[in-house]
């Protein structure tokens, strides 16, 4: 069936409405914008055959976060100012924050109801709150999820953004995790979805195109970059995570979170213990567990989202000449923020 829908500006497309819609109007998608892509700086992608450098980041194609999809958010999305984004570089916690959000922001509408029903019980936190990238390829685009505020994630860098994002007063979280846990995330992740269809790359040639900046939205320093100078410049506007400090107290910086989205734990909540209940909903043994089976409409196992879940496992996999090549180009680039190279060192 064929739904014409219409969106401001550049919409109408006519997109289909049928089981496999997100491929089918992600190919739609790529026709429409492959001209403006195509052409530009394309390197060996990790998980799809290229990677476009596009604004001064590296893109996907064919892919639900693509530089399609980016293209065609950035041509039709209006943000609303009580908005919430959650951003994040590819493995860097999203998966974790997505929960997070979505176990906060939607407590009371769950807390008279049987635990194993909550969502994060029975489905994978990327289903619970979408990538406002993804949105566009829905059937109807109008972007509005259940939430309020609106909760949607992204991996688009800062300067990126849809203008109506960087021009309303929405707010921002961002996470941000160390370069050398997020390469050997990335490795494995990459690796075995190549598996499925594509030869397996090998750590040292990963361990390059991540010096390079090649990975999906990166290079990995831009984009923490752009997020933590507004950070610093507007922190009522972008509240800086990193993962390191979740993982170290989760608890504290699960109330900031709640905070900063408008929906502050009461001094009962806490007596009750409901902080510590989002904490273990949302935690690395529970959602492994929960998504130890099934998939993603795209296809990726819900249990690749799940590997080890720790900090410094990048010392299992570097070797310390890696490590310390690394460090060094993170020192180069993060040299004025002290702050930020204790996470990132
Ligand atoms: P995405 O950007 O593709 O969605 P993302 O969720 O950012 O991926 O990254 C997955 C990483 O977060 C994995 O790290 P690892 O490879 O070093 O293990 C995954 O294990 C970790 N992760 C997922 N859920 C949690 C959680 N609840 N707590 C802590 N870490 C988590």
């Amino acid at each position: 069936m064929t739904l014409q829908i219409s969106v401001p500006d550049v919409y109408p497309l006519s997109f289909v409405d049928d089981d496999d819609h997100e491929k089918t109007n992600l190919a739609l998608l790529y026709d429409r914008y492959k001209d403006r892509f195509i052409t530009f700086p394309k390197e060996k992608g990790w998980m799809t055959e290229d990677l476009y450098m596009y604004q001064g980041f590296w893109h996907q194609s064919k892919n639900v976060v693509s530089v399609e999809t980016v293209m065609a958010t950035q041509d039709s999305f209006k943000a609303h100012p009580s908005d919430v984004y959650l951003a994040t570089l590819p493995k860097s916690g999203t998966t974790w924050l997505k929960a997070l959000a979505f176990a906060i922001v939607n407590r009371n509408r769950y807390k008279n109801k049987p635990p194993s029903t909550h969502p994060l019980q029975n489905s994978n936190p990327h289903n619970c709150l979408p990538f406002v990238e993804t949105e566009v390829l829905r059937t109807n685009p109008t972007y509005d999820n259940a939430h309020t505020p609106r909760l949607y994630a992204t991996h688009m860098p800062y300067t990126s953004l849809p203008q109506s994002i960087l021009d309303s007063s929405c707010r921002l979280v961002y996470m941000c995790r160390n370069p050398k846990d997020v390469f050997v995330s990335l490795f494995h992740f990459a690796n075995s979805l190549r598996g499925q269809s594509r030869d397996l790359m090998t750590f040292e040639e990963g361990f390059d195109m991540f010096c390079k900046g090649v990975i999906p939205n990166g290079p990995y320093w831009d984009h923490v970059n752009g997020y933590y100078k507004v950070s610093l410049e507007q922190p009522t506007r972008i509240l800086f995570l990193t993962y390191e400090d979740m993982k170290m107290d989760t608890r504290n910086n699960v109330k900031l979170l709640a905070k900063f989205l408008g929906c502050p734990f009461t001094e009962e909540e806490e007596g009750k213990g409901v902080v510590e209940e989002v904490v273990s909903l949302c935690g690395f043994e529970n959602l492994s567990e929960v998504n130890k089976h099934g998939s993603l409409s795209i296809g990726i196992p819900n249990h690749a989202f799940f590997r080890e879940g720790k900090v410094g496992d990048w010392r299992n996999h570097l070797t310390i000449e890696m490590g310390q090549n690394l460090d060094q180009i993170t020192k180069e680039k993060f040299h004025s923020w002290d702050l930020l190279l204790n996470t990132c060192l």
